[in-house]
């Protein structure tokens, strides 16, 4: 079938709009007709090259849309579910979805390649294969993704808000309860205010968090770090300091989560500073793959025991949580209206990357 698609054909280049030749669903793979996809800031390091994702490649990894067709051996689907597709697949059977980790699994291997799990691309354009970013492309009208990829949701709730769930809001919320795990009355810091430190808020607020101290470079951020949750708002880590320590009467901040889009290897000390003895530095932002370097005071990580950990998909089990989370929005605790700042049809995508850019956006969405 055609169907039409942002292609990343370069490096350093903007996403193509242009139309695309898409195959039939093959064995344990489904037809989606996708309806909204989040921009999310790591499809932005497909272009960089921070991430090593291979290209040519369709771009998304955060969308929701409606199965149009099941290919052979499909038993979890059937054509009219609405769907959430997860950024990372859980097939069930490896050790890591076996032990309740399935942001661990196995078939996540897959996600940088572009193809589909055996190896080939159903997307085909410019007379070349076109991969799809985490077997996923979702800046698609359709797309062919893995049966292990879509998880089924009510078809009462809207897709462009449902979307936010398959990457950025389960990250940020699962690396405040799953990995942070945050508790009644702690004192939080979140750093940086996109959609993954927006539900990192979120998370840190649902978990009866005292203090949720947001920090961002953008002021304009205040208010809505506000209304979704956070207690103070400042715009450096220096101030921060000042200010935990206050809240605290020196004894700093139960759990520091660090989620900037382009992590830094200086950006660590600074967090490991702001945690309190056997306090959690939560690491969920992507950093570049050529990264190895971070300064970190080992002194403070063996003498006061403070715990650094990073968080994959927030330690989220895809199949459990995708569910678990969209009945809290349902139920008026989980905020997504309020982390969508503008919508965007297909055409208008590299607009949508450079409002992500300058900082306007905690998350921009694609309505196919
Ligand atoms: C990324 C990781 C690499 C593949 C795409 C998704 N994670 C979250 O944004
Ligand atoms: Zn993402």
């Amino acid at each position: 079938m055609k169907a039409r698609a942002a292609i990343l054909w370069e490096r350093n280049t903007e996403w193509s709009v242009e139309d695309i030749d898409l195959d039939d669903p093959k064995d344990h793979e489904v037809l989606v007709k996708v309806v909204a996809s989040g921009l999310c800031h790591s499809d932005d390091h497909a272009v960089t090259g921070d991430l090593p994702i291979s290209i040519p490649i369709i771009g998304g990894h955060e969308g929701a849309g409606v199965v149009e067709a099941v290919g052979p051996g499909v038993v979890g689907v059937a054509p009219g579910d609405h769907v959430v597709m997860s950024f990372i697949p859980s097939c069930g059977k490896c050790r890591w979805c076996a032990t309740g980790h399935s942001n661990l699994c196995d078939l996540g291997a897959h996600m940088l390649g572009g193809t589909q799990l055996d190896g080939t691309a159903r997307a085909h354009a410019r007379g070349t294969d076109v991969g799809s970013l985490a077997m996923l492309g979702t800046f698609a009208n359709y797309t062919v993704v893995p049966e292990n990829s879509v998880i089924k949701i009510d078809s009462d709730i809207p897709l462009d808000r449902a979307c936010l769930v398959g990457c950025g809001v389960t990250t940020g919320w699962g690396s405040a309860v799953n990995t942070g795990e945050i508790e009644p009355g702690d004192t939080v810091v979140v750093v940086g205010i996109g959609g993954i430190g927006g539900s990192a808020v979120q998370g840190a607020r649902m978990a009866g968090a005292r203090n949720i101290v947001a920090v961002d470079l953008e002021p304009s951020k205040e208010e809505l770090a506000k209304r979704i949750g956070a207690t103070h708002f400042v715009g450096s880590v220096d101030e921060v300091n000042t200010l935990v320590g206050e809240l605290t009467l020196g004894v700093m901040a139960d759990v520091a989560i660090l989620t900037v889009g382009v992590v830094d290897g200086d950006m660590l000390q600074p967090m490991v500073g702001l945690a309190r003895k056997a306090g959690k530095v939560v690491v969920t932002g992507v950093a570049p793959a050529t990264q190895i370097d971070a300064k970190v005071s080992l002194f403070e990580v063996t003498m006061w025991q403070k715990q650094i950990r990073g968080s994959l998909f927030g330690e989220a089990n895809p199949r459990s949580d995708i569910p678990r989370l969209l009945a809290l929005y349902k139920s008026g605790q989980l905020l997504l209206d309020e982390m969508v700042t503008r919508e965007y049809p297909l055409d208008q995508i590299n607009d949508g990357y450079a409002d992500m850019k300058s900082g306007r956006n905690l998350r921009g969405v694609i309505i196919h």
